[in-house]
């Protein structure tokens, strides 16, 4: 993920402009992923942390080394940061890169999911546990058998539990085909058919995947699946899925070109057809977001570099109200006034 140039930006001025600010700013936060758990608005976001480690197209410098649990009453309101929830030195596993972490609570225990790096550099996702929504969570020893890639996000539907996942470039899933990883696969060339985010139904303990891990197809309004060179709609990282008048909005980054995106589908599996923009490019290379409903309202969570003045790996969470339209399109939003 390389950084942007960012000596043309005039912050005081953005800063203006932007249409929320950050929920917290004694901390960088990022990859938000929005719940209400007992009536409170609880964030997972990934904790970012000025590492020293050098620029890369793998997207090293976001060596993240906990999480952070955020809570407030409502979307608008004061922010309490909750602490250290789980720091990397308490996964077994895991030796560092805590990258985009979800939750999910089911009869009355909270599941948090991050990806982290393994000793060989590979990613794997592993789960955490804890009687609170704000943790502290305890990891289980092992990652979830058959997970790969990163960003894991989970969302309930009809009392079963699914996890999307999958990030190509510094995430991996380029390395992988029917899941199974090789260093010689590659993207696939810009003609040929994008890599699809993945998803898994969990099992009855939210510790495993009960079935092999799909691949999930976005097709483009003539129901031809995206190609990997449509660099403005193809999916790339940061998966989420809400449902709306019961149909599934699959929303995801498109990376290099710096959009949230939503394709629709009738089955949590897919496929999905793309239908737009959610919101346009952030100060920052990346963008990831979640949608969460609130007393009525629905509302985006996500992230830009604006407290930092434009580094690209110290970001901030910020949350806007999102409209859908009476033809089940989402209003594009702009992170920053005209
Ligand atoms: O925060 C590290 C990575 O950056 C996330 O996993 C991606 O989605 C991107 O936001």
């Amino acid at each position: 993920m390389p950084e942007e140039p960012i000596d043309h930006i005039d912050f005081e001025d953005l800063n203006k402009r932007a249409i929320s600010s950050p929920l917290v700013n004694h901390i960088y936060t990022a990859d938000p992923s929005a719940h209400v758990f007992e009536g409170r608005i609880y964030v997972y976001p990934s904790h970012d942390i000025e590492a020293g480690i050098p620029f890369d197209d793998l997207g090293s410098h976001f060596a993240m080394e906990d999480y952070h649990v955020l809570s407030m009453d409502t979307p608008e309101g004061k922010a309490t940061d909750h602490g250290v929830a789980l720091h990397v030195k308490d996964v077994p596993w895991a030796k560092r890169q805590m990258w985009a972490p979800d939750a999910a609570c089911k009869e009355g225990t909270y599941y948090l999911y991050f990806p982290a790096k393994k000793a060989d550099n590979i990613f794997q996702i592993g789960v955490a546990t804890s009687k609170s929504p704000s943790g502290p969570f305890i990891a289980e020893a092992e990652p979830i058998q058959g997970s790969y890639s990163i960003d894991p996000a989970v969302f309930e539907d009809e009392g079963k539990y699914y996890m999307y996942f999958g990030g190509i470039w510094g995430g991996q899933l380029q390395s992988y085909r029917n899941n199974t990883y090789s260093e010689a696969n590659e993207e696939p060339l810009p003609n040929e058919v994008a890599l699809g985010p993945r998803v898994a139904l969990l099992s009855n303990d939210m510790k495993q995947f009960a079935e092999p891990v799909r691949e999930i197809v976005i097709n483009d309004e003539h129901g031809k699946p995206l190609l990997a060179g449509d660099n403005e709609r193809r999916f790339f990282e940061a998966s989420w899925m809400h449902k709306y008048n019961g149909k599934y909005y699959f929303s995801y980054s498109t990376g290099d070109t710096h959009l949230i995106c939503y394709a629709v589908g009738d089955s949590p599996y897919g496929p999905f057809t793309y239908r737009g923009v959610i919101l346009n490019p952030v100060v920052g290379w990346t963008s990831h977001h979640s949608i969460m409903e609130f007393q009525g309202t629905w509302y985006l969570f996500y992230h830009d570099s604006s407290l930092s003045k434009g580094v690209t790996h110290l970001r901030s969470v910020k949350a806007t109200p999102l409209t859908h339209m009476p033809d089940g399109s989402i209003q594009t939003i702009d992170p920053y006034r005209a």
